[in-house]
């Protein structure tokens, strides 16, 4: 079973994203367990404080480096082998790749997501690597944990089911190469028809049509 701990302020904003069918199942069937922490239960004082201004000044808030580190100690004695990965702009940008290698790996994840303008520097001696989602700019990396937790997830044995396994959809087929155009009822919707061959039943024709059809990825 694969175990993801998601350090978060807004452990809420996971429950319905988990909680979605191909999720849910995952964790049902017991491919994957989420356990979702709280930074805020890590605050400082009976506030609970957990940002504050930059040293040497600059803009908006930084997540303190005494929550931070014990929320991820915590995360660490949950699952002592479990890789901590950092939701940030300056990682490596996430892809299928790395979604697989993810999902193949026997370890946990522990995914640390930043809010404001980021994290007390010193939290990287527990950091193993820094994963972005894209090249944009986000509000914290809430959004980008559970596009991981998606991806990762449904490669999980067992989570997609039937002969659609992780291993069929290559790469190629999945990211490289937009799908053939696909249809279903009604044959006509509002004067537009389902191509002809694909009702004829012909496979083989079929499989050529699809072919002839898949079209490259859009790149500019
Ligand atoms: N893909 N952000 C994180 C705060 C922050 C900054 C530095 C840690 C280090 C993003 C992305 C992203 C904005 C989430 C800054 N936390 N994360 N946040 N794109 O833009 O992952």
């Amino acid at each position: 079973m694969k175990k993801i701990q998601v350090i978060t302020l807004l452990p809420e904003i996971f429950e319905p994203v988990i909680n979605s069918s191909m999720l849910f199942k995952a964790q049902k069937i017991g491919a994957v367990d989420y356990q979702l922490i709280n930074l805020r239960d890590f605050g400082i004082g009976p506030r609970q404080q957990v940002d504050d201004t930059p040293y040497g000044g600059g803009d908006g808030m930084l997540l303190m480096i005494e929550p931070l580190m014990k929320a991820v100690k915590q995360a660490k004695a949950n699952d002592p082998t479990a890789e901590v990965v950092l939701m940030s702009p300056r990682g490596q940008t996430f892809d299928q790749p790395i979604a697989e290698q993810l999902a193949q790996d026997e370890c946990g994840l522990i995914l640390l997501c930043g809010r404001y303008e980021g994290v007390d520097e010193r939290i990287m001696s527990e950091v193993d690597k820094m994963i972005s989602i894209g090249d944009y700019v986000l509000t914290g990396g809430e959004i980008p944990a559970m596009t991981i937790i998606d991806a990762v997830t449904r490669l999980l044995p067992g989570v997609l089911g039937g002969e659609k396994s992780a291993e069929i959809e290559s790469f190629a087929n999945g990211t490289k190469m937009l799908e053939f155009p696909q249809y279903t009822r009604p044959e006509e919707y509002q004067g537009m028809k389902v191509p002809s061959v694909l009702l004829s039943g012909h496979h083989g024709e079929i499989a050529k049509w699809r072919d002839n059809h898949r079209l490259e990825k859009n790149t500019d």
